[in-house]
């Protein structure tokens, strides 16, 4: 059984159940834009042809690249693709897009271990450091994991760590207490003396919880590699084996160049998981595979949509359904 028919059953039960229903509708509703662009595409292509040629197969990969796929991603699947439909014998390109939705799902799990889980700290606090460049979705990113754990019961608490940028410190904080979050916050000091105070007043509070934001303006990438390097040590000093996750957020909206921010971060400093957040805002929601392919590093939240609610944990049968479910 292929991963189309899998999906239809996996739909079917999740429907049932209502937490997983509201992730469905999350995925659905962030989804939109890529699907009306991607999917309404596809099913043109399958009136315009019914039967599979090469021009069909030309029109498929520029499709595939159009949704930022990514160019080497497209290649392996457009192989991949040919190879089935010689071996099989497909012909008809209704049946094909089953195959699609198919092959998509394997290039993301590709024989790695994808897990959207966060690694979390045996003996409290769990410290997670919020990376990326200004404007991408950091804060707001962390208000919604704020709120997350928050609601599973967790004590949370917040650390300004951006704290150059007029206005950055009393936007985390007007979100730590939105979210009933502790919050430690100090402005135009070195970050990596807030962090360790903050830190300090997180184990003095036995907070479960600590997220970390940070700046995303430093001039270049060894300024910005010592700066984390610090910051880095400052966490690992007085939290052994912390942070214990760090985040890179990426906007979704900027395609190639968020993969490029991913390329770079991840030579500077240990990224073990990406938060793509706007992919509400945009048609490419490929960008997910081709994160993948760039870096290998897991998505491990999506943000789709501005509100508290509106970030989830990637989930990869959520976000293929989200993209085909007018197919299934
Ligand atoms: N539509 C949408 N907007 C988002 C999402 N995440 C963040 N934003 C918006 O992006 C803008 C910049 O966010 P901010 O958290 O301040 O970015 P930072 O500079 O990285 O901390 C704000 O207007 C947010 O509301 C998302 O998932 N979807
Ligand atoms: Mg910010």
């Amino acid at each position: 059984m292929g991963f189309f028919d899998k999906l239809k059953n996996i739909v079917k039960k999740k429907e049932q159940k209502e937490t997983d229903k509201q992730e469905i509708k999350k995925y659905d509703k962030g989804l939109e834009k890529t699907r009306d662009e991607f999917v309404s595409k596809l099913n043109v292509l399958g009136i315009k042809y019914t039967k599979v040629n090469e021009e069909y197969f030309e029109e498929l990969e520029n499709l595939l690249i159009m949704a930022d796929i990514g160019v080497k991603t497209v290649m392996d699947f457009m192989d991949r693709l040919r190879k089935r439909v010689k071996s099989e014998n497909i012909s008809d390109t209704e049946y094909l897009k089953e195959v699609i939705v198919d092959e998509l799902f394997i290039i993301y799990v590709n024989n790695e271990s994808i897990t959207s889980k966060i690694n979390m700290a045996d003996t409290k606090p769990t410290v997670i450091l919020v990376v990326g460049v200004n404007g991408v979705g950091k804060t707001t990113s962390i208000a919604k994991l704020a709120y997350k754990y928050q609601r599973e019961g967790k004590k949370v608490m917040l650390i300004a760590g951006d704290t150059f940028r007029a206005g950055a410190v009393e936007q985390l904080k007007i979100w730590a207490d939105r979210t009933n979050s502790l919050f430690y916050g100090k402005e135009n000091i070195d970050p990596a003396g807030v962090i360790y105070d903050g830190l300090v007043e997180a184990k003095k509070n036995a907070v479960d919880i600590v997220l970390i934001d940070t700046a995303g303006r430093l001039h270049n990438k060894v300024n910005l590699m010592k700066e984390l390097e610090k910051i880095n040590k400052v966490i690992g000093t007085h939290i052994p084996g912390a942070p214990h996750e760090t985040l890179l957020v990426i906007d979704a909206t900027t395609g190639q160049n968020g993969i490029m921010q991913a390329q770079a971060f991840k030579e500077i400093t240990n990224i073990t998981g990406i938060v793509l957040t706007k992919l509400d805002g945009t048609a490419k929601g490929g960008i997910v595979l081709a994160i993948k392919e760039a870096v290998n590093i897991p998505v491990k939240f999506v943000g789709l949509g501005e509100k508290m609610t509106d970030l989830t944990t990637f989930d990869i049968e959520n976000y293929i359904y989200g993209l085909f479910k007018d197919m299934i």
